[in-house]
This record gives C-alpha cells, sequence and structure tokens, in this order.
C-alpha cells in the first residue's frame, strides 16, 4: 500500500484517499476539481502502471449511483482514480463540476479525454470498450437485443418509481412529501419486479448465460430497491439474484468502499 503523499493544500477538506493493495484497479480519490498535477501523486495503481498510465477518473461519491460505475470498473480490471463529490455539502453543483455533468448530478467519467454521464450509458460504453472481459454480448445476436431491452427495462420502467420513493421518503422537505405518490409508485414497482421475478426463475444472470453490464445495471437498481424497502420476502428469486449479485468481490467493492 502507498503511503499518502503530503500535498501543500488542504489535505482533509479536499482529498480522502482511498487505500487499495498494490497490484489491484483502483485509484486515488480527490477532489474533483482539484489541478491534474496535484491529483497524480496520490494514484495506487498496479505496480506496473506509472501514475501517468491511469487515464479513468470517476466522479464519486459513496451513497450515489457512482458506485455501479466503480463496481464494473473494478469487475473490468481497469486502473481508475476516484474525484470525490461530496453531495452532502453541495459539491455536485459547483460550476466546475457542472462542466463535467451538465444536471450537477452523479456519476459521470472522464476516460482519456472522453466526458460521459447516465450510469447506465457509461456502463455500456465500458463493457463495450473492453471486449475481452465479455460484459457485452456481441452486437447483433439475440442476446444483443435482451441486454439492451433489460437495461432500459431496469433503469426506465423499475428505476423511476424507485428513484421517486426515495424522494418522498429520503430526499424531499417533509412538506412536499406525498403517501399517495409513494403508494402509486410502489405498485409501480410492485408490477415491474414481478416481471424481474419471472424472468429471474431458473437463470442465474439476467441475460445469456454469463454475467454482462446488465447485471451491473440492474444490480444498481436492485440495491435502491432493498434501500427503500421494496425488495420484499415476495420476491424471493430477485433477493437471492440481488444476494449473488452483492456478493461478488468487485460490488463489494463498488459499495462498500
Ligand atoms: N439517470 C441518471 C441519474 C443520475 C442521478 O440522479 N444521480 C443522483 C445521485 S445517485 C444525483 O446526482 N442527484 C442529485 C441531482 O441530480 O441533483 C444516471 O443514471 O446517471
Amino acid at each position: 500500500m502507498q503511503p499518502p503523499v503530503a500535498f501543500p493544500f488542504d489535505h482533509d477538506r479536499w482529498v480522502k484517499p482511498i487505500a487499495l493493495p498494490v497490484g489491484q484497479p483502483g485509484g486515488s480519490a480527490t477532489a474533483f476539481n482539484l489541478p491534474q498535477r496535484m491529483v497524480l501523486p496520490y494514484i495506487t495503481a498496479p505496480a506496473a502502471l506509472t501514475s501517468l498510465e491511469i487515464r479513468m477518473k470517476l466522479y464519486f461519491f459513496q451513497q450515489s449511483r457512482a458506485t455501479r460505475i466503480r463496481w464494473m470498473l473494478e469487475e473490468l480490471g481497469v486502473p481508475y482514480e476516484l474525484a470525490l463529490v461530496d453531495m452532502m455539502k453541495g459539491e455536485h453543483k459547483h460550476p466546475d463540476y457542472l462542466k463535467v455533468h451538465p444536471m450537477g448530478s452523479l456519476p459521470a467519467i472522464e476516460d482519456n479525454g472522453v466526458n460521459l454521464f447516465e450510469s447506465a450509458a457509461i456502463l455500456m460504453y465500458l463493457a463495450d470498450k473492453y471486449p475481452e472481459k465479455r460484459l457485452a454480448p456481441a452486437v447483433g445476436t439475440p442476446e444483443r437485443g435482451e441486454y439492451y431491452q433489460w437495461i432500459l427495462f431496469a433503469m426506465t420502467e423499475a428505476e423511476a418509481p424507485l428513484a421517486t420513493i426515495a424522494q418522498h421518503t429520503r430526499f424531499l422537505p417533509e412538506v412536499e412529501r406525498s403517501p399517495v405518490v409513494i403508494e402509486r409508485s410502489s405498485k409501480r414497482f410492485k408490477a415491474v419486479a414481478a416481471v424481474l421475478e419471472a424472468r429471474m426463475k431458473g437463470r442465474e444472470y439476467i441475460v445469456g448465460n454469463s454475467f454482462t453490464a446488465a447485471d451491473v445495471v440492474l444490480g444498481g437498481v436492485l440495491f435502491l430497491a432493498s434501500r427503500v424497502g421494496q425488495l420484499g420476502d415476495d420476491l424471493p428469486t430477485l433477493r437471492a439474484y440481488f444476494d449473488r449479485l452483492m456478493a461478488r468481490p468487485a460490488a463489494k467493492k463498488g459499495y462498500g468502499g
């Protein structure tokens, strides 16, 4: 493990290094708006890599969808650095971060000059970028069609009501919360979850016979479902699938920090 390097700036305010064993993918945690020259010395990467070879920056906050991207990067074994955006302090609305993500949302990545946001888009991009890892079915195959189908189903049909429930149970001011909206969204999610429960019966993965980025997308959505109390005992197959996904070392890294 590399020891942190002392810097001539307010270390506690801006930099929270995440120590990673040498030889493991992963990288430093730095504030998003630090000049690059200050960021590079923090990188803890496989011994064979120099810091200059790390090109993947993930804008990260532990309680956000950025965890799914970290999970994916860990699955891929791609070296990366974390640029911490403290949402509790409102750093995601900082003008510097708005240049990265025009909505001021997480996650976003910078990959060797390519700036991307939208978690599912990032996951699909990463799966395609490293075809040798086989985390996406080949283009033009039936499995590829199903891959798109389940990713979009997860993001639009499943995550939308869950995000609404999260807003009305956690994030909105009390006066703006609506039990009616929560009830309606919960009903909608139940219908969606029933489809997923039926799909997963007798299956290990959501698409084909192997783990793909679609499992990361769905795993991330089910993580949200579990957090807002929507992954109940009435969904035993889905819960077992979720548990299997969360037991993966890469997922533990993404969600455990
Ligand atoms: N559809 C987007 C949703 C992004 C999103 O809403 N992220 C949350 C954190 S998980 C956020 O940044 N919320 C604060 C905001 O958008 O102002 C994605 O999947 O990337």
